[in-house]
């Protein structure tokens, strides 16, 4: 019994410095309405995972600005793409055939260091958006300090 005990205290100390992985639906209609991933906007930590997942087909996501030294994603059509943040700061992506629809969204990873170099680049990707452009802002609003 003791052991059990002690096997649970190891589990629950630890617990706090394993990945987490967050889940991210690509859709054809969500909260915020057509072509959206969602959650759209997650708070991870360094070293977590981000599971892209296609609930309708037609989707797949690209990022688009990342912190300094991460490595630029891009997952195939209608496939599961799981992405591991190993670098501080805001990550904001697409998904490519609905990026006139705005279909954005946005990581967090730790503090949002580079966050006004996205809001830079954003500014580039704001022209491509012809429906639901208050996305952009919005999501990136969302972004902690
Ligand atoms: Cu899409």
């Amino acid at each position: 019994m003791k052991s059990v005990a002690l096997a649970l205290a190891a589990a629950l100390v630890s617990s706090p410095l394993m990945a987490a992985d967050h889940t991210v639906k690509m859709l054809n209609f969500g909260t915020d309405g057509s072509m959206v991933f969602e959650p759209a906007y997650v708070k991870a930590e360094i070293g977590d995972t981000i599971t892209f997942v296609p609930q309708n087909s037609s989707h797949n996501v690209q990022s688009f600005a990342i912190p300094e030294g991460a490595a630029p994603w891009k997952s195939k059509l209608d496939e599961e793409y799981k992405v591991t943040v190993d670098k501080e700061g805001v990550y904001l992506y697409y998904c490519p055939p609905h990026l006139m629809m705005a279909m954005i969204g946005v990581v967090q990873v730790g503090k949002p260091e580079n966050l006004e170099a996205v809001k830079e680049k954003a500014a580039k990707l704001r022209s491509k958006l012809v429906m639901k452009k208050e996305r952009l802002d919005a999501y990136l609003g969302q972004v902690t300090e």
